[in-house]
């Protein structure tokens, strides 16, 4: 999350800063030495198949096991080893998250259009067939990851879904994951982690088939292996540390506002998280309180550098510049709390996903409670691209029925433009009708 120095130059005299990033080179770029070694193990799988990839298993995660695959009994039994709490909890977000790509595949609707006389064109939007999801359960497990790629996966009418999560210490899956993932209907689960587990579902080494498309976030490493299988697959998207942007005028409550910067904070010491706000006093209170609520804060090792080295406050001029910065910024998440938050909701362009007053907290997405999707671009993605949804799963394809009738609308000037270019045979497809009318 890094504004462009050339739109600073535009906006210069606008806005001053309250607090600056404490470094101020880019994030890393991608590391050599995790781009080798993940080529490396792609190419060792590619050849020895899933020899390999119980090698890399009993090696990187001290896997044990015979198979991968989860049986049917492991499966339906997880969501009994939960606290009923928590089980209750993924039942609601499971449900919420594929209640919202549900509603979105039916706005996604087929049509067919009449051009011109005898030319009908349309689009029919078709589920991609086979999705492998990757499932982290490092340090924090993020079990709404399963609502949002298995689940909105399902949603799109995706006929298999199989899913990958790592091996925790003890041996097995994390059953709060799984037990996500069965309910977001995942039709086989695997403990399997990290460079592996990706390419064993792009090489089809786990069944069948190879997998269509990879999704879900993971480590450094993980991220490496879908840029490199992007093309034998797809994938949804290279998610980088987790950011949260705040705009915020007077009215903002600075604990809220603090709150919730420390809220994605939390992900990783590189989460940057900003503070675009059109009052300074909103911006020291800020300030303040965020040095507050660290001091008690389980997680402050990771929280406390990531807003020391990557946490910023800007205090805009007026409304415009704050967008002006904030479309720069172009976050993952952005939380809009103001007098008049329709005014920035119509303006605002380059966001991963916004969250609109304050009581529309970026976790509420996370968890898979506002049912939207938190797979969502980095890194200042959200410039060119959208997070992930049921329309990702979709391909638009699209179709035509073109009549005799139509035939002297199209052919001449299909004629036309292939001579031009010296295709010949081009031109004679339409030649060829011409003629037969
Ligand atoms: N903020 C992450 C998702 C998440 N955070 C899940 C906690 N749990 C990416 O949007
Ligand atoms: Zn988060």
């Amino acid at each position: 999350m890094l504004s462009s120095p050339e739109v600073l130059a535009s906006l210069s005299g606008r806005f001053t800063r309250l607090k600056t990033p404490g470094v101020d080179a880019p994030a890393a770029q991608r590391d050599p030495a995790v781009v080798s070694r993940v080529s490396e193990i792609l190419l060792d799988i590619q050849r020895n198949g899933l020899d390999a990839v119980a090698r890399y298993a009993r090696e990187l995660d001290r896997w044990e096991g015979g198979g991968f695959e989860l049986t049917a009994e492991t499966i339906r039994t997880s969501g009994d080893r939960l606290d009923p709490a928590l089980r209750e909890a993924i039942e609601l977000g499971s449900e919420r998250t594929q209640a919202f790509a549900r509603e979105q595949r039916a706005h996604l609707g087929d049509f067919e259009v009449e051009l011109a006389p005898g030319l009908r064109t349309g689009v029919r939007y078709v589920p991609v067939s086979r999705v492998g999801a990757y499932l982290p359960a490092g340090r924090f497990p993020l079990t709404a990851s399963a609502f949002m790629t298995v689940g909105v996966a399902k949603a799109a009418g995706v006929p298999t879904v199989v899913a990958c999560t790592p091996p925790q210490p003890s041996g097995g899956a994390n059953d709060a994951v799984v037990y996500a993932a069965h309910l977001s209907g995942a039709d086989r689960i695997y403990v399997l982690g990290g460079v592996q587990a990706l390419a064993a579902m792009a090489y089809g080494l786990l069944d069948e088939l190879p997998v269509d498309m990879i999704v879900g976030a993971g480590n450094a490493f993980v991220a490496e292996a879908k840029r490199q299988l992007f093309g034998t697959v797809a994938i949804d998207l290279l998610a980088g540390p987790s950011e949260v942007a705040v705009l915020a005028d007077g009215t903002a409550d600075p604990v809220l506002v603090a709150a919730d910067l420390l809220g994605q904070a939390e992900h990783g010491p590189n989460s940057p998280a900003a503070l675009v706000t059109t009052s300074a006093e909103l911006g020291a209170a800020v300030a303040e309180e965020v040095e507050r609520q660290l001091a008690d804060l389980s997680t402050a090792e990771i929280a406390g550098p990531a807003w020391r080295d990557y946490g910023s406050i800007t205090i805009a001029e007026d409304a415009d510049t704050a967008i002006a910065l904030m479309d720069d910024l172009a976050p993952e998440h952005l939380e809009v709390l103001t007098a008049d938050d329709d005014y920035f909701h119509d303006r605002l362009r380059n966001y991963g996903s916004i969250f609109l007053g304050p009581w529309s907290t970026v976790a509420y997405s996370d968890k898979g409670m506002a049912g939207t999707n938190h797979v969502l671009p980095t890194a200042g993605g959200a410039k060119h691209s959208a997070g992930l949804s049921v329309s990702r799963f979709l391909k638009p394809l699209t179709y035509q029925r073109i009549a005799r009738e139509a035939t002297p609308l199209l052919a001449p000037a299909v004629e036309t433009i292939s001579n031009s270019e010296a295709m010949a045979a081009h031109a004679a497809t339409a030649r060829l009708r011409r003629e037969r009318l």
